[in-house]
């Protein structure tokens, strides 16, 4: 029943450029329904010829807690999940083991906020491209599992 109530609250949900992944593939009895996570508005900022890294942004909403735990990128020879903040007054970016999603809640990636940041760039992403991307999530159990989106490129120095 409770299943039914996600799939209605996500139906809603189906934009271009947003996907709806049921993870668990193992449906045991009296266990809940797989979690899912409502990944919208994901987007790649462009990069010129020589640069190595870009940053990848979205919303996301899930319907139980779960943790953003990793991603990658078949532009990117890796990809980290990536905060910003101020150390004195120099706002600087690290990387962090995992981006709380709780339940309910849009948690927004975004420039300046935090973003999947994407390394050794093998290809220049040209703008109005879709580059795959796959999210790695871990659920209140410990349980990972992945969800593929499509990011839309945007030029250089676009924001929202
Ligand atoms: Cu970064």
């Amino acid at each position: 029943m409770r299943y039914r109530v996600f799939l209605a609250m996500f139906a809603g949900a189906a934009l271009t450029h947003s996907a709806v992944a049921a993870a668990g593939a193992k449906a045991e009895a009296k266990t809940e329904a797989a979690p899912q996570v409502e990944v919208s508005e994901a987007w790649v900022r462009g990069a010129v010829p020589q640069q190595r890294a870009t940053g990848a942004f979205m919303r996301l909403r899930a319907g139980a807690p779960l943790r953003l735990v990793g991603a990658s990128s078949p532009v990117a020879g890796r990809a980290e999940v990536h905060e910003m903040r101020m150390e004195g007054d120099i706002m600087r970016m690290r990387q962090i083991a995992s981006l709380p999603i709780p339940a309910g809640e849009t948690v927004q990636l975004r420039p300046g906020g935090y973003h999947i940041m994407l390394l050794e760039l093998k290809r220049q992403p040209g703008a109005g491209e879709r580059i795959p991307l796959r999210l790695e999530f871990e659920d209140a159990e410990r349980r990972r599992f992945g969800v593929e989106v499509q990011a839309q490129v945007r030029a250089l120095g676009a924001g929202p």
